[in-house]
């Protein structure tokens, strides 16, 4: 046997025997708080096996500590929100052109915000999603209580988000699409449940154009039918563009056009269904707005709502563009996503 062999040999003994030792220890010298210093009320002093012998140290010395690591958060980071199985993107923190000074005077002045780093949504909130939150909590959407939702054109009574078109309609094979008749006040409810809340005005923005002031999520040019669902040759408005054909009439399932991805992998940030954010809405809120972390007037009317959805024109889906309705409206191309914030 060569010397380091025997070196190598001699110290897995010494582990062995260590082990051996650390098993045989009494309790009274085993690493670890001592249980009266979970008593506040104990004299400062110290209890006397508080303090552990120079063997243990010693016996310790060998280990070889194990680090978690901690994974670096970063553009395409990815993960789940265990509450409703939802995945969710990253976005870091640092500032992004908000606005701009191509669209209507409510979108100017074009600025540069700052915002903290936040997790959103994938994609839209979908009904298997909505089901489970409404059997955890029993929530009654608006729809529901109003007894009548828009449907396409038409109000019709009975419709909401289990029943899309009406009493005689329900959510088979649609699982995966997007909730529908789902009012702010759903919206923001279920993203509290989920953990989170709905995203400011700026954080959606942010999320679906990225930083560099682009005005639609994968550039500067209006999609196609291989990038988003919009009102295509199959979609039931006088406005369809009778030529492109992206497969769906009205919504698609969630997630359905992956290269119409934003920077940060955010999906149908731009058509589907048109998206709840927080915040009131106030034309001029851009000239006074603060430059970090916005969050929108203290009160108002109407709420935004943003992205466009199956029934529009590719060219009215640019991400600037801010929309206002009633909180209460609820209907067949409105839905939303969560936002979950990261540690204060
Ligand atoms: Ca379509
Ligand atoms: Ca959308």
């Amino acid at each position: 046997m060569d010397t380091k062999r025997l070196r190598m040999t001699t110290i897995a003994s010494l582990f062995v025997a260590a082990a051996i030792l650390a098993c045989s220890l009494p309790s009274s010298i085993r690493i670890g708080p001592p249980p009266q210093e979970a008593d506040t009320s104990q004299p400062a002093a110290l209890p006397q096996d508080a303090s552990p012998p120079a063997e243990t140290a010693a016996i310790e010395t060998p280990i070889p500590p194990t680090e978690t690591p901690v994974p670096t958060l970063g553009v395409g980071s990815i993960r789940e929100n265990p509450l409703d199985g939802a995945l969710m993107v990253y976005v870091p923190e640092g500032p992004f052109l908000m606005g701009s000074e191509d669209g209507k005077p409510d979108e100017s002045p074009e600025r540069e915000v700052f915002l903290d780093a936040f997790w959103i949504y994938q994609t839209e909130v979908t009904n298997a999603q909505f089901a489970l939150f409404v059997a955890a909590t029993a929530h009654r959407t608006s729809a529901e209580e109003s007894g009548v939702s828009r449907v396409f054109f038409d109000d019709i009574r009975g419709a909401y988000w289990a029943a899309p078109e009406g009493p005689d309609s329900d959510l088979a094979g649609r699982e995966n699409y997007p909730v529908l008749h789902v009012s702010w006040f759903d919206a923001d409810t279920y993203c509290v449940w989920a953990g989170g809340r709905l995203p400011t005005e700026a954080e959606w923005e942010k999320a679906a154009r990225g930083t560099d002031g682009r005005v639609f999520p994968w550039g500067n040019h209006p999609g196609t039918a291989e990038i988003v669902n919009f009102c295509d040759s199959n979609c039931p408005a006088k406005w369809a563009d009778a030529v492109q054909n992206d497969g769906y009439e009205t919504t698609a399932p969630v997630g359905t056009f992956p290269s119409g991805a934003s920077p940060y992998g955010a999906l149908d940030m731009a058509g589907n269904v048109w998206e709840w954010v927080a915040d009131w809405y106030d034309e001029a809120y851009y000239s006074f707005a603060p430059l970090e972390n916005p969050i929108g007037p203290e009160s108002g009317t109407f709420r935004v709502f943003r992205g466009g959805s199956w029934m529009e024109t590719p060219a009215a889906m640019r991400i600037p563009a801010r929309a206002r309705v009633l909180p209460i409206s609820h209907n067949t191309n409105m839905g939303f996503r969560c936002v979950i914030a990261t540690e204060p």
